[in-house]
């Protein structure tokens, strides 16, 4: 018997760059698609796990047809949540990241399907362990755009677009236990895209 997810879901992975020239494109690369729960944990149980992947690699968890980057149709108006654990001998990261998969496949993170989690991240890098929760939206109107269009979410106001990122970013600090002093970030594509890099100035703090 298998228990189906109600969405599909694509596993990713980030090779740490080998040599000089790799680029982003030639280092991610698909791993796997399932839609139950019998087949997740059947690739969980079959990959290495965070804690011991080499520095500068990433798991990304999509849903189907969305390919984890700012340049995707889906992800180009979006944002994310991130949080840094920077103590990372202390981080049970294997466990945190757990949590989170968990928490996007059994879709426990949005309240009323609101079609705004895109997937979730890991990244390894040198000073911290980083994990993200990718949505569709920033909370922002577009500019141009008709009136109460937000950017990927069409036909919701503002207040209610930044309700829904602000309750997301409350779940996910949730799923990752942390205290309330520790502050998780949102910030958008856009802004990540520009600077480089996903330490981009953060727009709102949970
Ligand atoms: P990062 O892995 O998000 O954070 O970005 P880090 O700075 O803590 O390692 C590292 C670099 O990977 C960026 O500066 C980009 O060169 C590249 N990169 C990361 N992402 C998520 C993307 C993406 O979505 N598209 C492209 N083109 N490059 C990306």
């Amino acid at each position: 018997v298998k228990h189906p997810l109600m969405n599909e879901w694509t596993l990713w992975f980030t090779k740490p760059p080998s040599g000089k020239g790799d680029n982003w494109n030639d280092l991610l690369k698909e791993v796997v698609t399932f839609d139950s729960v019998e087949e997740f944990w059947g690739v969980y149980n079959n990959i290495t796990p965070t804690s011991e992947l080499a520095l500068k690699s990433d798991y990304h968890l999509f849903k189907k047809g969305v390919r984890p980057e700012w340049e995707d149709p889906q992800n180009k108006h979006g944002g994310k949540w991130s949080y840094q654990f920077k103590d990372k001998r202390s981080a049970p990261i294997d466990e945190l990241w757990l949590h989170v998969m968990l928490a996007a496949i059994g879709e426990t993170l949005e309240n009323d399907n609101d079609g705004e989690v895109m997937g979730v991240v890991v990244n390894v890098r040198k000073g911290f362990y980083r994990i993200g929760l990718w949505t569709k939206t920033t909370g922002k109107v577009i500019p141009g755009a008709g009136d109460g269009d937000v950017a990927g979410g069409k036909g919701r106001s503002a207040d209610k677009s930044r309700d829904i990122l602000m309750g997301l970013g409350r779940k996910f600090k949730e799923v990752l236990k942390l205290k309330d002093a520790e502050v998780v970030e949102f910030s958008g594509h856009t802004e990540s895209a520009h600077s480089g890099s996903t330490r981009a100035k953060a727009k709102f703090t949970v």
